[in-house]
């Protein structure tokens, strides 16, 4: 299958972003490290021009349906595809409140027609060691944060999922401390790569994949990015995340993808490309999951294995 793109949104890439790839691309060649000596996938992450999309072939939407992680339906990967169908995605809102100009419960039809919905086509990198190419559909979580006004003193933003064990058959079992919890630092929010996904390959969201409103942030282990988002709260304190609540030996609140700094029961220095086939040869953990480049900065001067 190959992904056909609805929209373009070349137009609409940052300026900085583009003229930046630009210079690197041109100080690369600059340096005789274009053509010369091979370069290494750390140091040219293949982007398109955009800046924002991988080159890499997407993995199906069948696989990207039906190998979920989604513990509200069961922890077996065949749960989430096997049960979500449960699962009421309409009406759905948001509450967004804290630290913001304008608190409240934000319709979720309301925010889909203010914000702009673009397709990025991501690598997707879970702490399992498993990945994907996820070609997806979404919004800016910026977009939604200037629509609530974030205020001054706020420095993180806390999202949680829905809980409804009625639909959720997972939540009547203590798999976690329901609901599911995530946090971003507000840099990491703001970031044009943080999306809010809304489909996949053009579709709305299939329930297993965190429909109707799910985070992505491309460059975290997956189980930042948290599905089935109903509330926002910008705080001035770091939010508690539930993986790093249930076990903060092994899951911290950065989370970020890197391959020098191993989990405790398993390296991080490579990954199964999910459809690549039992025969298939694994791939090298990119710093970052490959976005370096572009998120490198947020985290200049920190020791990235205490922040783990
Ligand atoms: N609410 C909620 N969000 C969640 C999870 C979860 O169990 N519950 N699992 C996380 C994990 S560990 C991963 S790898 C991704 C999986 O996303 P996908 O099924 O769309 O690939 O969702 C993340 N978000
Ligand atoms: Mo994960």
């Amino acid at each position: 299958m190959s992904f056909k793109p609805d929209l373009k949104y070349s137009d609409a890439t940052p300026e900085s972003v583009f003229l930046n790839r630009r210079s690197v691309i041109a100080g690369l060649a600059g340096a005789g490290l274009l053509g010369a000596s091979p370069l290494r996938a750390q140091d040219m992450p293949d982007f398109t021009l955009n800046g924002y999309d991988t080159t890499e072939e997407a993995n199906t939407f069948e696989e990207i349906s039906s190998y979920n992680n989604f513990y509200e339906f069961g922890t077996d990967k065949g749960d989430p595809a096997r049960y979500a169908e449960a699962l009421t995605t309409d009406p759905w809102s948001v509450e967004i409140d804290g630290l913001v100009e304008r608190p409240g419960s934000y319709d979720l039809a309301d925010i889909l027609a203010k914000v702009d919905i673009d397709e990025r086509i991501y690598r997707f990198r879970c702490v399992e060691a498993w990945s994907m190419v996820i070609p997806w559909n979404g919004f800016e979580l910026n977009q939604l944060l200037s629509l609530a006004g974030v205020q001054p003193s706020a420095k993180y933003v806390r999202f949680e999922t829905l809980f409804r064990p009625e639909e959720m058959r997972g939540q009547r079992l203590p798999l976690l401390d329901w609901p599911y919890v995530e946090g971003l630092r507000l840099d990491e929010a703001m970031h044009p790569l943080t999306i809010m996904a809304t489909g996949v390959y053009g579709k709305d969201l299939p329930n297993q994949n965190g429909a109707p409103l799910r985070l992505v942030v491309p460059w975290k282990y997956g189980f930042k990015s948290i599905k089935s988002v109903v509330k926002v709260t910008l705080t001035d304190e770091q939010p508690i995340n539930t993986w790093k609540a249930t076990n903060f030996r092994e899951y911290g609140f950065y989370s970020n993808v890197n391959p020098e700094v191993s989990h405790p029961r398993w390296s991080q220095a490579s990954e199964r490309r999910i459809g690549g086939g039992i025969f298939a040869s694994r791939i090298a953990t990119l710093k970052f999951n490959g976005y370096e480049s572009l998120v490198g900065d947020l985290y200049a001067g920190m020791d990235l294995s205490e922040n783990y």
